[in-house]
């Protein structure tokens, strides 16, 4: 322990290199710690506190809300506000934007989260995450928050990282400066960096979809899934499958191993051809943190992290992971066009 980095440590050697560093950043991230330790001790009590189960509302996704992921949002929420960097939150499971509440002090900062991400796991005991993707405000704090702040294109992310509770519970995150892993020590209380610099593998062996919807998918998706399977790929045999049904689980498993992550376009729903996923808290912080780890994202053709929001819970197609693998389904999908 004496000799380990601890993450708010490392945010603060690496704040210093930044010009005109103010320590907001510091702040916000410090809660996010915080806010993380909370969340993974209520997590690994479920089971013996009464937090399974669903609360009985439902949220802006029309799905039906569980305790546990009420209990992360509420405290996200709740600690976030009090940083006093932040102009305004958005949640997945909130339907406008959350401003920050009045006497709170303020700053220039925006926080977009998924408080409890893998929902249909947690009864389970199956791994759970939480996702965040930070920016800047660009209008000017002398006038009122602009939808246009919270609606800005992935590129302009100025951090983005997740919480992975599973057989230990993990911070992954980037500030624009490669991939950092943090491990709890919950002897400490501490996340300390266990994965310095992580970079996914150029091609991988592993490709996650939910084949169950296959009969769903369009022509492209089901030529790019054929492609994986079969033994004329670049690497010769078939890829093996592995799906969690956590974003962050199966990204996380990814990252490390290589391989590649899908949620197509689902045409089950005409009025969700978009996939599932939501490109603010979901697809934008995750194809950030793929590129810091030279990885690549991208909808079908073009990179996620250029893509337009039109609105808070928008959902994309994704296609994310290793380079070669990513770059082989813009190459079928190209054909199609
Ligand atoms: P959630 O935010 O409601 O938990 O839904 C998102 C989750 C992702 O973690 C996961 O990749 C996906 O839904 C799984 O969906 P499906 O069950 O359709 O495969
Ligand atoms: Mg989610």
């Amino acid at each position: 322990m004496p000799q380990q980095v601890t993450v708010t440590e490392h945010i603060i050697l690496h704040q210093n290199m930044v010009p005109k560093a103010t320590g907001q950043f510091t702040r916000l991230f410090n809660e996010i710690v915080l806010s993380a330790k909370i969340i993974s001790r209520q997590v690994n009590k479920a089971g013996l506190v009464d937090v399974l189960g669903f609360t009985g509302d439902t949220n802006v996704q029309g799905e039906e809300v569980k305790k546990l992921d009420e209990y992360a949002n509420r405290i996200l929420i709740h600690r976030l506000a009090r940083s006093g960097v932040l102009c305004a939150m958005a949640s997945e499971e909130n339907a406008d934007i959350i401003e920050i509440p009045h006497g709170l002090p303020q700053g220039g900062y925006i926080i977009i989260f998924d408080p409890l991400d893998g929902s249909s796991n947690i009864d389970v005991n199956v791994n759970i995450g939480t996702i965040f993707s930070i920016y800047r405000r660009v209008s000017p704090s002398s006038e009122p928050l602009m939808t246009s702040d919270v609606l800005q294109p992935g590129v302009e992310q100025v951090a983005a990282g997740y919480i992975l509770y599973g057989s230990s519970t993990m911070l992954v995150f980037t500030t624009g400066t490669g991939v950092h892993g943090f491990t709890l020590d919950p002897g400490v209380g501490e996340f300390l960096l266990s994965h310095p610099n992580i970079r996914i593998p150029e091609q991988g062996k592993i490709y996650s979809v939910n084949e169950g919807y296959s009969q769903y998918w369009d022509e492209p998706t089901r030529e790019v899934v054929n492609y994986f399977k079969s033994s004329e790929n670049n690497h010769k045999k078939p890829y093996s499958a592995r799906y969690i049904g956590s974003l962050v689980a199966d990204f996380h498993r990814n990252l490390l191993y290589g391989g590649i992550f899908l949620y197509p376009a689902d045409l089950r729903d005409p009025k969700k051809p978009a996939g599932k996923l939501r490109l603010l808290c979901e697809a934008n912080p995750m194809a950030m943190l793929v590129e810091q780890a030279g990885g690549m994202a991208i909808d079908g053709h073009k990179r996620i992290l250029e893509i337009d929001p039109d609105h808070l819970h928008q959902r994309v197609p994704l296609f994310i992971g290793s380079r070669d693998d990513v770059k082989k389904v813009q190459q079928i999908y190209a054909k199609y066009n």
